[in-house]
């Protein structure tokens, strides 16, 4: 009952902060990959995962290569997810149990082009979502256009389950790619030459970040 009035609750505080996504996932059995320190990540058994979507007419505007637009609102929904996570997390301290926010967009190995967690790994265990041929979480409604952040915490709640739909006969992404970097099977997506054209988009200084956001563009899910 308590797990219950519990996800309505933040569930309706994300939904009046304009978010479009909300689930909860069961952390234990992968929290020890996450790159945050022991005695922290010891206080946490769930991660809920929050997503808003991407405006359809700044991707409609990008044909071969990100624009300034899209860099821009990149940054404005890192910064409302970011924003929300945090509300989120003072509601969740003030009924005394323990919160921590994972940044929407932030790397901590940069080696390895790690972040503290996977929002994409968090999402599909919250049921947001699979891992299309593209890489990205895919959500039945929005595709693969929204972004996520994820926050830690110990507060009961009743966890969602992953979602076992799958991209089945759309193949839309795999042309699309200037890179080739999207293959028939989501596990055989090659990293290296997404990143290498994320790096010639930025020497072009066509946006001065690594984005893309070809393939978002192009997975748009149910509500066209
Ligand atoms: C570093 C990074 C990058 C690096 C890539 C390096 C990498 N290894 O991921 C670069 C700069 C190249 C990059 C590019 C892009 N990124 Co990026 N990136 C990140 C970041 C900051 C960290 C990712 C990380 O730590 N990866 C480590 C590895 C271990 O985890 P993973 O690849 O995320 O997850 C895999 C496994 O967990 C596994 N897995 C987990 N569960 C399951 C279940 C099943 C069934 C299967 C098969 C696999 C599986 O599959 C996952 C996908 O491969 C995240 C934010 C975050 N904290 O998650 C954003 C993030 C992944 N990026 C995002 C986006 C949108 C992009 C771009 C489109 C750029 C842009 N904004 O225009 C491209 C798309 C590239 C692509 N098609 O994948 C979004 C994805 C949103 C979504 N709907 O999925 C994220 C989540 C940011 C956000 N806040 O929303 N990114
Ligand atoms: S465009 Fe189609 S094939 Fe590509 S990830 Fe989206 S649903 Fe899957
Ligand atoms: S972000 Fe761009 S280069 Fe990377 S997989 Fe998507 S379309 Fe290809």
């Amino acid at each position: 009952m308590e797990k219950k009035k519990n996800y309505t609750s933040l569930k309706k505080l994300s939904e009046a902060q304009g978010l479009d996504l909300f689930g909860v996932a069961d952390i234990n059995g992968i929290k020890e990959d996450f790159l945050i320190n022991q005695d922290i990540i010891d206080r946490f058994d769930k991660a809920i995962c929050l997503g808003m979507r991407l405006s359809r007419n700044v991707l409609e505007e990008i044909k071969d290569k990100p624009t300034s637009l899209y860099f821009h609102h990149y940054r404005t929904v890192n910064m409302l997810l970011d924003q929300a996570a945090l509300r989120l997390c003072n509601y969740i301290q003030k009924k005394g149990y323990f919160a921590l926010a994972i940044p929407a967009s932030q790397l901590v190995d940069w080696k390895n082009r790690r972040a503290h967690l996977s929002h994409r790994q968090i999402g599909f265990l919250s049921g947001l979502g699979w891992i299309g041929r593209n890489n990205l979480l895919v959500n039945k409604d929005l595709g693969s256009q929204f972004r996520m952040v994820s926050i830690l915490t110990d507060m009961p709640l009743e966890c969602d389950k992953p979602n076992v739909e799958e991209c089945a006969n759309c193949r839309l992404c795999l042309s699309v790619c200037p890179a080739g970097a999207i293959k028939e099977e989501p596990h055989s997506f090659d990293y290296s030459k997404c990143f290498e054209q994320l790096r010639e988009f930025q020497k072009k200084r066509s946006v001065d970040h690594y984005v893309c956001g070809i393939c978002v563009n192009i997975c748009k899910g149910e509500s066209k």
